[in-house]
């Protein structure tokens, strides 16, 4: 039971890969928003997709009832618990919100999708998702996920584009992004607000991970992306942060004495 006397919500999720919350940028922010909103949760991985309520991820279940959508859920506990992250935000930082949030969950999640599960650099780091599977359909089962992906986006429209379009309209997409970003702790400045969960569900799978792609060497050449990013790690997700150097060398004095 939390504080409040409810059962903490369970949050369905795909199983967590690299150091970052999760592979899915719209489960990277859910999570990552409910810990800005500090509720209390309980993770469920869930391999397939083909569960959940509209056979996507992520989904919670909170007190017997399965809500879809990140975008919905975040409404339905905002509403539910009386929270609101945002609620510091002036008007035109909300209108920016919104503004950032299509551009990065309505182009460039799709974009992810691209080099994450599709392109052969992706699939190189990600084809570990199907190793709990029997190896005698890993392959067969890996490249049927890799054709749906490349189908969804064939008709959603991002695979009519040249590899060089795909990755030139990304970074227009960051530089955009960048330029409303302060320089931290987070979006906006001092205080976290539901918009860093949306930025740091794609920045983290796109800069935390070791896919390489021209996306990420643009990112990497920003110290302002970079560094937002493994700030918002170490302060929501610090189970997942490397140790630093200074701990490093503190356990290693104590392990030589
Ligand atoms: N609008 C949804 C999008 C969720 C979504 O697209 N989830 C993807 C993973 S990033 C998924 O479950 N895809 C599985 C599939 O399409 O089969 C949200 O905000 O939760």
């Amino acid at each position: 039971m939390t504080a409040a006397g409810r059962p903490p919500i369970k949050l369905f999720v795909f199983p967590r890969m690299f150091a970052i919350p999760n592979l899915s940028p719209f489960c990277c922010k859910l999570e990552t928003w409910l810990r800005i909103a500090q509720i209390p949760y309980e993770v469920v991985e869930t391999r397939d997709p083909r569960t959940a309520p509209r056979r996507k991820l992520p989904y919670i279940e909170d007190d017997g009832v399965r809500i879809p959508d990140s975008g919905v859920v975040i409404d339905h506990l905002s509403r539910t618990r009386s929270i609101d992250p945002d609620a510091h935000l002036s008007p035109a930082q909300r209108a920016t919100s919104l503004l950032v949030r299509r551009a990065l969950e309505e182009h460039y999640a799709f974009v992810l999708a691209y080099t994450h599960l599709v392109s052969d650099e992706g699939v190189k780091h990600t084809g570990a998702r199907f190793d709990a599977l029997p190896a005698l359909i890993r392959p067969l089962v890996a490249r049927a996920v890799r054709k749906n992906v490349m189908r969804l986006l064939w008709h959603q429209g991002l695979l009519r584009y040249s590899h060089d379009e795909i990755v030139a309209h990304a970074i227009e997409d960051w530089r955009a992004i960048l330029s409303f970003m302060s320089d931290g702790p987070f979006f906006f400045g001092d205080h976290p607000a539901g918009i860093d969960a949306v930025v740091f569900g794609t920045l983290a799978p796109t800069v935390l991970t070791p896919i390489e792609t021209p996306i990420r060497a643009f990112l990497r050449s920003q110290p302002k992306a970079v560094a937002y990013a493994e700030r918002m790690r170490d302060r929501f997700f610090p189970e997942l942060a490397p140790p630093t150097a200074s701990a490093e060398r503190s356990t290693s004095a104590r392990a030589s004495a």
